[in-house]
């Protein structure tokens, strides 16, 4: 299997005018981002409006970016449900549809047990038959997969794990559970530190629109240049502190499609749409 390393966006869901998955924009952003260097790709992540999707949105989703990819990167997908039966349904989709490596949030809501969380992981890597990387976001699941299921780290088909947190001591201390597991991190706005506390990559939502200035970021970093991509990180920070106030995955949407000139339509309700007085503080900034 080919190493999961670099920068991966995690991909924005285009919808059409009525509301459903457009795979055409899909495809067009694939091609967008590996002209701008993309090492990888994460499909029905947060940033994918995932738990806004049905199954079967969720697997043509992932078939729709396969075609398009064709191979040219690694192809991660987001395969979490609450109930196990759902997240076995999409993983067992992923192995047959030709995806590189299964990922999960783990389940939440119900305050499930670390043996449950356990369990829920095991099964869904026997469906999946493919590597695990864990999904844990803490601030929006409450469950924080170090402290309360540190033992799934030791199964070996757990491949690595997506922290987004900014709790970086956390994230290096997932090596020592297992010293063998990639680390890719997950705030944008902190890849500098997260990579210089011992990520192997960043799976991250502003990757959608600015992924060839964070690529040169991720490989200043590589050249242990910490102080050099210093100005990097502070230049990609301006947008992402500018998208943040007026609305993470809008934002992201109205930029690709003002940027790159393909329909990315709006975010699934309950998220608002993005008000003009917000769209025209992105004109400004991006210029468009
Ligand atoms: O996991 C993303 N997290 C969420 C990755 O969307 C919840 C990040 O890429 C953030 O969107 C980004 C902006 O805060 O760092």
């Amino acid at each position: 299997m080919k190493e999961i390393k670099g920068i991966i966006p995690a991909m924005v869901t285009p919808f059409d005018q009525n509301g459903e998955v457009n795979t055409d924009s899909v495809k067009k952003l694939v091609n967008v981002l590996i002209d701008e260097n993309a090492d990888g790709f994460y499909v029905c992540g947060s940033t994918g409006e995932s738990l806004l999707l049905s199954l079967n949105e969720r697997k043509l989703i992932l078939d729709t970016v396969l075609e398009a990819v064709n191979g040219r990167v690694p192809v991660i997908t987001q395969v979490g449900c609450i109930a196990t039966r759902e997240a076995v349904e999409l993983a067992a989709h992923a192995k047959k549809a030709g995806a590189d490596a299964v990922s999960s949030l783990p389940p939440f809501y119900y305050k499930f047990s670390g043996k449950e969380l356990e369990t829920y992981y095991k099964t869904v890597m026997d469906a999946a038959e493919l590597p695990m990387i864990v999904y844990n976001i803490p601030a929006l699941t409450g469950v924080n997969m170090f402290s309360q299921c540190p033992n799934l780290f030791k199964d070996e088909r757990v491949y690595g794990v997506k922290h987004t947190t900014t709790d970086l001591y956390q994230m290096s201390m997932f090596r020592e559970l297992n010293p063998k597991l990639k680390l890719y991190f997950g705030s944008d706005e902190q890849m500098i530190a997260g990579l210089s506390m011992g990520a192997d990559g960043a799976i991250g939502s502003t990757f959608n629109f600015q992924c060839k200035e964070t690529v040169a970021l991720y490989r200043t970093l590589q050249n242990n240049d910490f102080i050099g991509g210093l100005p990097l990180q502070k230049k990609l920070n301006e947008a992402i502190t500018l998208i943040l106030e007026t609305g993470l995955y809008n934002s992201i949407k109205y930029i690709i499609e003002k940027k790159y000139g393909f329909p990315m339509g709006e975010c699934r309700k309950p998220f608002a749409s993005l008000p003009d007085a917000e769209k025209t503080k992105l004109n400004r900034f991006f210029g468009f």
